[in-house]
């Protein structure tokens, strides 16, 4: 009996079935190992294989094997047979392509940058409650984008100090007050306190100015804790939950979205730790993958960058996202795979980092208006205090979609012109 049998793991006259389960790959062999070999490896270990081969191996087991069906330079495709994925668990199948192999030694570097999910897999997962067009019924914001703001310092306010700055973001023209995605309940600022303060704050602003208001506040913790908070929003009357869904992983996203489900509340994705793994080119996952599963499992709003703000989002990928998490049916294109979303609802894309009013046509432009605009320090740095931040943010969105040079609006504007006489058009770093 042979020692290893990786290249039946390879084939490349094998065509995939519209319901296997696709995953494109980025592969670099190491050193001393050939292409077909480190591709060979991949398809084995995410699947049924392992090092040698095994007298447990019977011929019925092979319908699960993982086929590596073409091979182009460094881009390789691999077809799962649907079967070996448990419908419904993340966590699992994500094991199960995304797990061992990363750190295999007969790949120097691997990055899993795309996957194509087959319709039985996506009808096992809930998918977005409202999704893109359900939040904007729930505003009765039919066009401009919508805006949101991070209270700064991102930590360190008391709750009322914390409620106030929402009072003057939402009476200032903002539409969603949000947490910073390392704010939960920390002693200055305990979540039920935050919560009943910040939701009378709201409702007072939505009396004073006639626009809808809302707040996505953090119940990022243990899985039963997020539960508990996302009850309390609830009976205090908010739509929404925010949820950091890297740092509280899949599981406790997918009960959260259940529960989401009973209370009737949206899902806001905060992303952070992505670019732990998401950020290198050569090794890790993409985020459109990140993006992928999260719509899956059902957030309402995610995160996908600016490309123009302070973190590193290359437009290219910010576009990729955008589409991914938006389109019913996604074009294959340059290292994407093709994504038929059957009647997954459409996730609203959500930029921010490092915007300010300068920099809301650049972002309007290059992404429409269906978009959540975030800006934090551009509305907490803003010379006149978070109200006049505010202000500009609306003002500068005004200008935008009239097609106004920021410069000409600001003319009659004070709140635009004084932001822009403190940052001008910058790109923060
Ligand atoms: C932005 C932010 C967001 C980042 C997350 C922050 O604040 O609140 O967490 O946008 O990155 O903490 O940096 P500013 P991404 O508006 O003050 O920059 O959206 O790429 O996931
Ligand atoms: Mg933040």
């Amino acid at each position: 009996m042979p020692a290893e049998w990786y290249l039946d793991f390879v084939d490349l006259d094998y065509s995939p079935s519209s319901k296997d389960l696709v995953a494109l790959f980025r592969v670099e062999p190491a050193s001393g190992i050939g292409m077909h070999e480190a591709v060979g490896r991949v398809a084995s270990e995410s699947s049924i294989g392992t090092w040698t081969t095994l007298t447990t191996m019977t011929l019925d087991k092979r319908r699960l094997m993982a086929k590596a069906y073409e091979i182009k330079g460094r881009w390789v495709k691999v077809a799962y047979p649907p079967e070996l994925f448990e419908g419904g668990n993340i966590p699992q199948i994500l094991s199960s392509i995304a797990g061992n192999i990363f750190g295999m030694k007969a790949v120097h570097n691997l990055r899993l940058e795309d996957v194509r999910w087959p319709p039985r897999l996506i009808q096992s997962f809930k998918g977005p409650q409202f999704g893109l067009n359900g939040i904007r019924k729930i505003f009765k914001v039919k066009e401009r984008p919508l805006t949101a703001t991070v209270p700064k310092p991102k930590v360190g306010m008391s709750s009322e100090e914390h409620a106030r700055a929402g009072y003057e973001a939402w009476v200032g023209g903002i539409d969603l007050l949000k947490d910073d995605e390392n704010l939960s309940g920390q002693k200055f600022n305990q979540f039920e306190r935050r919560a009943r303060l910040s939701f009378k704050m709201r409702d007072r602003a939505e009396r004073e100015t006639g626009e809808r208001k809302s707040y996505l506040i953090n119940v990022t913790a243990e899985t039963h804790e997020m539960l508990r908070r996302a009850r309390l929003v609830a009976k205090l009357g908010g739509e929404y939950v925010m949820v950091d869904i890297l740092t509280a992983g899949w599981a406790g996203v997918q009960t959260l979205r259940d529960e989401c489900k009973e209370l009737g509340l949206a899902i806001h994705a905060h992303r952070a730790f992505h670019a732990a793994f998401t950020r290198k080119p050569e090794h890790g996952m993409s985020m459109l993958v990140v993006a992928k599963v999260a719509r899956l499992v059902g957030v309402d709003q995610l995160h996908v960058g600016t490309v123009i703000g302070k973190l590193e989002t290359p437009e290219e990928e910010v576009l990729a996202l955008q589409g991914g998490i938006t389109s019913r049916n996604v074009k294959g294109g340059k290292h994407i795979l093709p994504q038929d979303w059957g009647g997954v609802k459409p996730v609203f894309p959500v930029t921010s980092g490092g915007l300010h009013p300068g920099l809301i046509p650049e972002i309007i432009e290059m992404l429409g208006r269906n978009i959540i605009i975030q800006v934090g320090g551009g509305v907490w740095g803003h010379p006149d205090g978070g109200r006049a931040g505010a202000a500009a943010v609306r003002q500068a969105i005004d200008a935008a979609l009239g097609k106004v040079p920021l410069g000409e609006h600001a003319k009659t504007k004070r709140e635009l012109r004084r932001a822009l006489a403190k940052w001008g058009y910058i790109r923060p770093k």
